[in-house]
């Protein structure tokens, strides 16, 4: 998403394998100990890759303003987290 929109980022590889999810330090990030995580400029953070998306989409044409559309989106997005 942030490629997409031209957002400048830095991409850090969390190894989830090497369990890396699980140290000190990125539980400080996210105490649920999973990837993704988006973090800030001023420090904050979002969890869940559903969040995320919606946050950055928001305002762009990626995200619809128009409530009904707006709720297909998270039909999609609910539907993506428990059915898929
Ligand atoms: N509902 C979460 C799921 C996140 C998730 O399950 N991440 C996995 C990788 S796909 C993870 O970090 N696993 C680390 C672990 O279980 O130790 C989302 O959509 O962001």
């Amino acid at each position: 998403m942030m490629s997409y929109l031209e957002v400048e980022h830095e991409w850090l590889h969390v190894d989830i394998i090497k369990g890396e999810t699980h140290s000190d330090k990125f539980k400080k990030l996210n105490t649920n100990m999973r990837i993704p995580v988006l973090v800030l400029d001023d420090g904050s953070t979002l969890t869940e890759s559903n969040a995320i998306l919606n946050y950055l989409a928001d305002g762009t044409a990626l995200l619809p303003a128009d409530r009904f559309l707006r709720a297909q989106v998270l039909q999609w997005q609910l539907f993506e987290q428990y059915s898929h």
